[in-house]
Formats: structure tokens, C-alpha cells, sequence
């Protein structure tokens, strides 16, 4: 019963049904990021056969620097020559899902009625994480639907963010003067994931101290390697996203002639697999309340046990 509903979503979805993938997707999340279903493992084994088409631009930066803007801007151009486009905008840090907190940063009212452009929200869910496998299954779910772009856009600039982009050929990273500029990004770790630099609300001043900042990064490539592109943005007026598809554009023909585009999916396959195997030991070992884990507290806290030898029977309990 469950297998045949799957199926018939999933058939569905091949032909471009928002809900049908909206539903799949929402299944994903239920199995990995709380009680397990095996509905994720379903659908992984039926979309495993469509091998991955679309681009996959990842979008990251400090809160406020206009990621959304710069999405929202990126999804019209595409659009304009005929693309379709899957937007998945992921809270890594809060447990939130398609709530209002989310929706209100995605900002993305625009596109909402195009058919061509489908839009969905992923948070964390409680203790058990999961997210960082789920996302990637969004992504072949959108991918399996027709969409020739996938944007993955993050909040924020933690190490969960950093993990969510393990599956992006192209990752953007977004700064603004202000918050959020160059210098604060590279203590928080995200200048080195990036393949483009996009110091967006040119308009404003302290931009250009931002671009030389950078630059400095930029001189630090090695030859032979990417050469990491600078655009100035304007993203509220669409300037600049000219450039800024045109070096994307140039990034995926790198990717492609310097054989890194086959080596990153094969890093990324790497990280799901890596995350499966988290979740599944979260999910049959972790839980905090089980009595399991309870009992062997106590035998720890009493001082007839270690915690390993503990972690060890546990695993052998189930
Ligand atoms: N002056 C100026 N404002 C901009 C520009 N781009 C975006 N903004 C404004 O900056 C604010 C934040 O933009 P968002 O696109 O929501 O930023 P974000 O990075 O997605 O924000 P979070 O998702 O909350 O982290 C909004 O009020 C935008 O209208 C720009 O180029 N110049
Ligand atoms: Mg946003």
C-alpha cells in the first residue's frame, strides 16, 4: 500500500506535479529527521536510476546580506530563458519548518504562481538532525521533476550551514558592507567553500573596501586551479546578476573541462552516504530516553561501568 503510493508520487513528480514532489519531500524529512518510515530508503532506490541533470548552486552568507534578494533575482533571469528551477531554502539552526520565520526569508513572493519554479522550506527537527541527508534527497527528488537548477540557499554561517553545501557544484558566497563583511566571514570559516565571492548591496558604501578585502583571498589560488571570480551586485536592482550568471555559467564549464565537476558529486555521494549512516546510528542507538540508554546511565553513574564498554552494549542490544 505504502509502496504503491510512493510510486505513484513519485510518477507523478517525473511529470512536474508541485504537490507530488512537495509530498515526497515532506516524506523524506518524517523518515530521516524523526521517527523512521524506510520511506526514504524507498524512494532513493527509484530515483537512484535518473542520474543527476540539473546544477546545483549553492547560496550562502551572513543573516541579511540579501541571499533571498540575489536568489529571487537569479530565478527570474533563469526563467527568462526558459529553465526551470527548484528553490530550497534550509534552516540548519532552527526548528522551524516552512513556518513563517522561513517563509518571510526566503521572500520569494514573486515566483510563488510560476509553474516553472518550485519553492520549499527545510529546517531541523528536534534532536535527531537528519537534515543534512534529507536535503540531498530534495535535490534528486526536484532534479528527478524536471528542474534544470537546483538553488540550495542557507541561513546563516555555522558549520551546519558549511555541511548543507556539501552538495552544491557551485557555492556563492554572499557579503554586504557592514554585517556580514569579508572579514567576519573568513573567522567564520565560509570564504573557503566558495567558488564565487558576490559583495552584494554595491550601493552602499564600504563595498569596495569589502571587494579589496577579498581580493587578497582571490591572490592566494593556486595557478591552475579556479580562479575565484568577485561581482559586485546590486541584487534589489538586478545589477550585476548579468555578471554574475555569466561567471556561474563559467564555473559549471570548468567544472566540466577540469574533470572537478565528476570529483565533487563523487565527494558529495561520499557525504549522504556518511550521513545515512549517521542518522540510521542516531536512530536505532540515540535516543537519550530510551530505557536502554537510561539503564546504562545508572551502571556509569554508579561507577560499574565505563561509557565505552556502555556504548558498546548498547550497540549489541539491538
Ligand atoms: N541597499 C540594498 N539593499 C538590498 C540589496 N539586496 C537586498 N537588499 C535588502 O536587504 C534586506 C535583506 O535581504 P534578503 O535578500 O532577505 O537577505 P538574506 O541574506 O536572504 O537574509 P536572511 O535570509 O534573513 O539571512 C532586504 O530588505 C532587501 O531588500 C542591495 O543590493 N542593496
Ligand atoms: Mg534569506
Amino acid at each position: 500500500m505504502r509502496l504503491v503510493r510512493t510510486v505513484d508520487l513519485l510518477e507523478r513528480a517525473r511529470k512536474g506535479d508541485h504537490a507530488a514532489v512537495g509530498r515526497l519531500i515532506t516524506l523524506v524529512e518524517n523518515d530521516l529527521c524523526g521517527q523512521p518510515t524506510g520511506q526514504a530508503r524507498e524512494i532513493a532506490i527509484a530515483v537512484a536510476r535518473f542520474p543527476q541533470q540539473a546544477m546545483v548552486l549553492g547560496i550562502t552568507g551572513p543573516p541579511g546580506v540579501g541571499k533571498s534578494t540575489t536568489t529571487s533575482a537569479l530565478v527570474a533571469a533563469l526563467r527568462a530563458q526558459g529553465d526551470r528551477i527548484g528553490v530550497l531554502a534550509v534552516d540548519p539552526s532552527s526548528p522551524f519548518s516552512g513556518g513563517a520565520v522561513l517563509g518571510d526569508r526566503i521572500r520569494m513572493g514573486e515566483h510563488s504562481a510560476d509553474d516553472g519554479v518550485f519553492i520549499r522550506s527545510m529546517a531541523t527537527r528536534g534532536q535527531l538532525g537528519g537534515l543534512a541527508a534529507a536535503v540531498p534527497m530534495a535535490v534528486r527528488l526536484l532534479d528527478t521533476a524536471g528542474c534544470d537548477w537546483i538553488i540550495v540557499e542557507t541561513v546563516g554561517v555555522g558549520q551546519s550551514e558549511i555541511d548543507v553545501m556539501a552538495l552544491a557544484d557551485t557555492t556563492l558566497v554572499i557579503l554586504a558592507p557592514g554585517m556580514g563583511d569579508g572579514i567576519q566571514a573568513a573567522k567564520a570559516g565560509i570564504l573557503e567553500i566558495a567558488d564565487l565571492l558576490v559583495v552584494n548591496k554595491a550601493d552602499r558604501q564600504g563595498a569596495d573596501q569589502v571587494v579589496r578585502d577579498l581580493r587578497y583571498r582571490q591572490n592566494l589560488s593556486p595557478r591552475g586551479a579556479w580562479r575565484l571570480p568577485i561581482v559586485k551586485t546590486v541584487a534589489s536592482r538586478g545589477d550585476g546578476l548579468t555578471e554574475l550568471l555569466e561567471e556561474i555559467r563559467g564555473h559549471r564549464n570548468w567544472l566540466d573541462a577540469s574533470g572537478e565537476g565528476v570529483r565533487r558529486r563523487i565527494e558529495h555521494a561520499k557525504a549522504c552516504i556518511v550521513e545515512i549512516s549517521v542518522v540510521h546510528s542516531r536512530q536505532r542507538f540515540g535516543s537519550l530516553h530510551s530505557d536502554a540508554v537510561t539503564a546504562l546511565a545508572h551502571e556509569v553513574v554508579a561507577g560499574r561501568l565505563d561509557p565505552f564498554t556502555a556504548a558498546d552494549r548498547l550497540a549489541l542490544q539491538r
